[in-house]
């Protein structure tokens, strides 16, 4: 195993962001005065996780498959509540969107925050249900838990940038690190490393996902947004909820959850649970953008990557 001082250290190979950032990002945090600058950019630690596609020794079933449905955008089929161990849950039952659930400014929602009084746009569902390419609850536990029998996992940062706006966004497209002929704008955060890249071309290591826990303050009065866009699986909880579900293996999908939704109390501080899977390739697209001050957390554990 590893000292977390090591694990500090490696985490650097897979990210453009140093320690440093988050030394002065926790300055920062201790000084609360409401005329403090907010921090040029914010660097959350999180877990990825390597998998194999399911057609290799050691492959992962929900990994390079084809939904039963068909590709595409897949919602309901996790609980709508965290599991007690902060993990997201499989209940499957879930369904293919047909056209997207939008707010009133034509932003994509969650179909479970659909509020006719808010003038919230009603999507529609393919017909019949479907998991999205997902097994069974037994193999989706595998996507976010560490099991060496699938997966290695490793700690990786990502470094929100600070908009002219005040919004903090971390985008693979104009990221340093994937905005080059390399990568071409798309999201490899572990390629040659952990299992290593997937045969064929382009060269990448496809098929791993993504785990963050951060932070946040509540203001009632701060039209805080929330927004993701990208491929595969995302899913986000606020406050233990499921507020995003783009479910499903697709191209690129957005969606955007609105604070004012959720019931919360100003000036609460609430947890901000984030799930992402690549599961297909070719492409992979990653962007986050919000108001909210995004608060690091304790350094993640990994108990398989480096032993
Ligand atoms: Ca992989
Ligand atoms: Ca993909």
């Amino acid at each position: 195993m590893c000292n977390r001082s090591q694990l500090i250290a490696r985490s650097v190979l897979f990210v453009t962001a140093a320690p440093l950032a988050i030394s002065a990002y926790s300055l920062s945090l201790a000084s609360t005065s409401p005329n403090t600058t907010p921090p040029a950019s914010v660097t959350l630690i999180g877990v990825v996780r390597d998998f194999k596609e399911k057609t290799v020794a050691g492959g992962h079933p929900d990994f390079e498959v084809t939904p039963s449905g068909g590709f595409g955008h897949y919602c309901d089929n996790l609980q709508p509540t965290l599991g007690a161990d902060g993990k997201p849950v499989f209940k499957g039952g879930g369904f293919k969107v047909k056209t997207q659930w939008k707010n009133s400014a034509g932003k994509n929602i969650c179909n479970r925050l659909y509020n006719q009084s808010l003038g919230d746009v009603r999507g529609s569902k393919e017909s019949g249900t479907s998991t999205g390419g997902i097994t069974s609850a037994s193999t989706f536990n595998k996507w976010f838990n560490d099991d060496l029998a699938f997966n290695v996992s490793a700690p990786l940062s990502m470094t929100l940038v600070r908009q002219s706006n005040g919004a903090y966004v971390y985008d693979s497209a104009t990221d340093p690190t994937y905005n080059n002929s390399t990568y071409s704008g798309q999201f490899f955060p572990i390629d040659g490393q952990l299992f290593g890249n997937s045969p064929g071309t382009p060269h990448h290591n496809y098929h791993f996902t993504y785990e963050l826990h951060t932070k946040f303050t509540y203001a009632a009065d701060g039209a805080q947004t929330f927004t993701f866009s990208g491929d595969d699986d995302v899913f986000v909880f606020i406050n233990q909820k499921l507020v995003i579900d783009i479910g499903g293996i697709h191209g690129k999908v957005e969606q955007e959850v609105s604070l004012n939704r959720l019931g919360l109390v100003d000036g609460e501080r609430y947890d901000l649970d984030f799930f992402f899977a690549e599961r297909h390739r070719t492409e992979s697209n990653f962007k986050i953008t919000t108001n909210l001050n995004l608060e690091n957390v304790e350094l993640p554990t990994v108990s398989n990557a480096f032993d």
